[in-house]
């Protein structure tokens, strides 16, 4: 449970000497209840006081970091909209060590190739499990090592053997996998594992007062980079485990569910477990562990990942400068729109598809679609020309035609006038861009 000010007040020095940049100690203590502020601004805090603080003023779900820059955890707020998301759920595949040599190759490319480009951002897989189901510890560590030379994606190492799990993880441990899980039965020994390796641990135990019980039993072994699993695997209970997890996590600051939280997708169906990841994705797992390789399956999960974490008070932007489409020439014409992603996609997906090489130019509108730049006053005629004007398209082409959005037909007339240009108005939907080309010549 969180301090309140005056319970931090308590354990402070009282010297109101100023030296921590706040004029008293209670104002201090309330600028720290409030995260605020930093404890290691006082210099005269004892250390008893400071390992009691310390944990009241450490954020509410701590950061994890595991393989290749994955972080876990270090959310902030319930909802997206109360400020933003900031790490975006770490994917992981599901790699069994009882394929065959041939099989496990064939998955590892196909893990190899979940690259895509979507609206002008990179998305990839970010990790592999490697899961023990053999029961032959050789075997694991040896399809262990395979992943981890084939790929540099982060690596979960899981198994139920901790002999196993050492075999793997100790020539591995040089790439900081994530590895699991301690249960009542071995905690000891593989939290143990964990922090010899300087590496995080799952943490398992069926239901939350188990895994309560569990986490503070593993914290007294001195170590404290975990990511929690609550051990169900139907969605409707691992949906209701993470609510619980998160709420009292933020809102009660309930430190032993302060850490990330992984999930597993248990639908056998490739479309049934892309569902049942999407729900994990939007509430509120750090982690999930899929076993679909499948771009096809894949991509709208990473799509909606990446919606969710986007920062909603930053629209995707595109850069305000001059882009064009194919072979372009002198004569290839010139369409302008406004610089948010999904506008300017639009625009150039039907430019593209016109197969007419042409230029385009993004007006810079904080992101804004059409529209809402214009009712804003941020899609005026003085902007255009000045964007055009910086741009250099009066040199790269020899005609003096704008095509502009239908939406905003209302300021052809200025902008010729202040342009010197033609301006043609386009169709409203950008899907009428390529029947609008063939107008043109
Ligand atoms: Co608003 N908003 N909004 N808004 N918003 C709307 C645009 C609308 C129409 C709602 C309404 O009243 N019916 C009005 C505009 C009215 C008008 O002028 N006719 C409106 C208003 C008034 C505002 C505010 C001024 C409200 C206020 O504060 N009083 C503010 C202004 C914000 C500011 O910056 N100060 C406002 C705010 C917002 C928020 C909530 C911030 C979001 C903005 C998100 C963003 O733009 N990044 C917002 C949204 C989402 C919308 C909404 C619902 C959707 C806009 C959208 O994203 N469209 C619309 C309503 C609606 O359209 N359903 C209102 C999708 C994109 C892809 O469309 O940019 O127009 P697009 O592009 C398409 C076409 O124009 C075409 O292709 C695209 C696909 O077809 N196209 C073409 C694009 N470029 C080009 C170029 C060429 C050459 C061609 C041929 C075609």
């Amino acid at each position: 449970m969180a301090l309140t000010g005056l319970e931090i007040y308590k354990q402070l020095p009282k010297k109101n000497c100023g030296e921590c940049g706040v004029p008293t100690c209670l104002a201090f203590a309330m600028a720290l209840a409030s995260g605020k502020a930093a404890l290691d601004s006082c210099p005269y805090v004892t250390e008893a006081a400071r390992e009691n603080l310390d944990s009241a003023a450490a954020p509410p779900i701590k950061a994890i970091k595991f393989g290749k820059d994955s972080v876990l955890g270090d959310e902030t707020v319930l909802f997206r909209h109360d400020k933003t998301f900031y790490h975006p759920t770490t994917l992981l595949i599901h790699v069994s060590d009882s394929l065959s040599d041939d099989e496990l190759n064939a998955k590892i490319q196909e893990i190899k190739g979940l690259e895509f480009e979507r609206v002008g951002l990179q998305y990839s897989i970010d990790g592999v499990a490697v899961v023990q189901e053999s029961g032959d510890a050789a075997r694991y560590a040896k399809v262990a090592a395979t992943v981890a030379e084939a790929t540099d994606k982060s690596l979960l190492l899981l198994s139920n053997d901790v002999v196993a799990l050492k075999a793997a993880l100790e020539p591995l441990a040089s790439r900081k996998p994530l590895i699991g899980s301690a249960t009542a039965d071995n905690y000891e020994a593989v939290v143990n594992l964990a922090k010899d390796n300087s590496v995080p641990v799952i943490i398992k135990a069926e239901g939350l007062e188990a895994l309560e019980e569990l986490v503070t039993k593993a914290q007294a072994l001195g170590y404290k980079e975990f990511v929690l699993d609550p051990g169900s695997r139907t969605t409707v209970n691992t949906l209701e485990n993470l609510t619980q997890f998160r709420r009292l996590a933020i809102k009660k600051k309930f430190r032993p569910f302060g850490f990330p939280v992984i999930t597993f997708t248990s639908n056998q169906d490739p479309m049934e477990e892309i569902m049942e990841a999407t729900v994990y994705v939007a509430k509120y797992a750090s982690a999930v562990v899929l076993k679909t390789s499948k771009k096809a399956h894949l991509l709208p999960l990473m799509t909606l990942r990446q919606n969710i974490y986007t920062d909603p008070q930053k629209p995707i932007q595109v850069e305000p400068k001059l882009h064009s489409v194919g072979n372009v020439d002198e004569n290839s014409p010139f369409y302008i729109t406004t610089n948010f992603s999904l506008t300017y996609y639009s625009v150039e997906g039907e430019v593209e598809t016109s197969k007419i090489p042409s230029y385009i130019l993004p007006i810079d509108t904080d992101g804004t679609s059409v529209l809402t730049a214009y009712a804003a006053g941020k899609f005026e005629p003085e902007k255009i020309v000045e964007a055009m004007n910086a741009s250099g398209i009066a040199d790269k082409v020899k005609h003096r035609n704008i095509i502009i959005p239908g939406y905003v037909a209302v300021i052809s007339g200025k902008l010729s006038e202040l342009s010197g240009w033609k301006v043609v108005v386009g169709p409203r939907e950008s899907s009428g861009i390529v029947s609008f080309s063939k107008t043109l010549s």
